[in-house]
């Protein structure tokens, strides 16, 4: 029977932006800013969490300093070339460990060759099957939640968008299929 866990757990988010600024064009409420008001509620565990796939411009000189400050670990996306995806996951993996995960995954840590269809895209970013074979590499850990968000159909061409974002989300049913009982 699982355990139902009512406490922090551990957030690995996939994104080419942090989503942690305190607010985006002045508003505290927005898609920049969704982790920087779930950390206020104390809903990460500090010593867990991290972003994987940065690459976004910064909004302030201290959104690095910030970032770190909330105890978030950061996987820049150049790092996919120059360690690989087995390293990356090994690094996921140390990092959360054991505890509750949370997989959160901005569609736009795809490039915009494989994701066109996104409202902020940033080139220089993960490919289909980096993604794809970083999620399988998760199969085992204690996977209590996920989603995909920022798909926007309006700017997609020929549902390349959809159909990552999609086969995505079946990955992550995999995961959830898998997983240890
Ligand atoms: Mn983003």
């Amino acid at each position: 029977m699982n355990k139902i866990n009512n406490g922090p757990v551990a957030l690995v988010h996939f994104d080419a932006h942090l989503d942690t600024w305190d607010t985006y064009f002045g508003a505290p409420y927005t898609h920049g800013t969704p982790f920087r008001r779930a950390r206020e509620e104390n809903l990460f565990l500090d010593n867990a969490s991290m972003h994987v796939g940065i690459r976004g411009p910064l909004y302030s000189r201290d959104d690095l300093k910030n970032d770190a400050s909330f105890g978030f670990k950061i996987i820049h996306c150049d790092e996919f070339q120059t360690e690989g995806i087995d390293k990356i996951v090994q690094r996921i993996k140390k990092r959360v460990g054991d505890n509750p995960l949370y997989l959160s995954i901005d569609i736009d840590v795809l490039d915009p060759a494989y994701a066109p269809g996104t409202g902020t895209p940033e080139i220089a970013g993960m490919t289909t099957r980096e993604i794809v074979n970083v999620i399988r590499g998760l199969s085992g850990m204690n996977l209590i939640s996920a989603d995909v968000v920022e798909v926007s159909p309006a700017y997609d061409h020929a549902e390349v968008t959809s159909l990552a974002a999609a086969t995505i989300i079946y990955e992550l049913t995999n995961l959830f299929a898998k997983k240890k009982l």
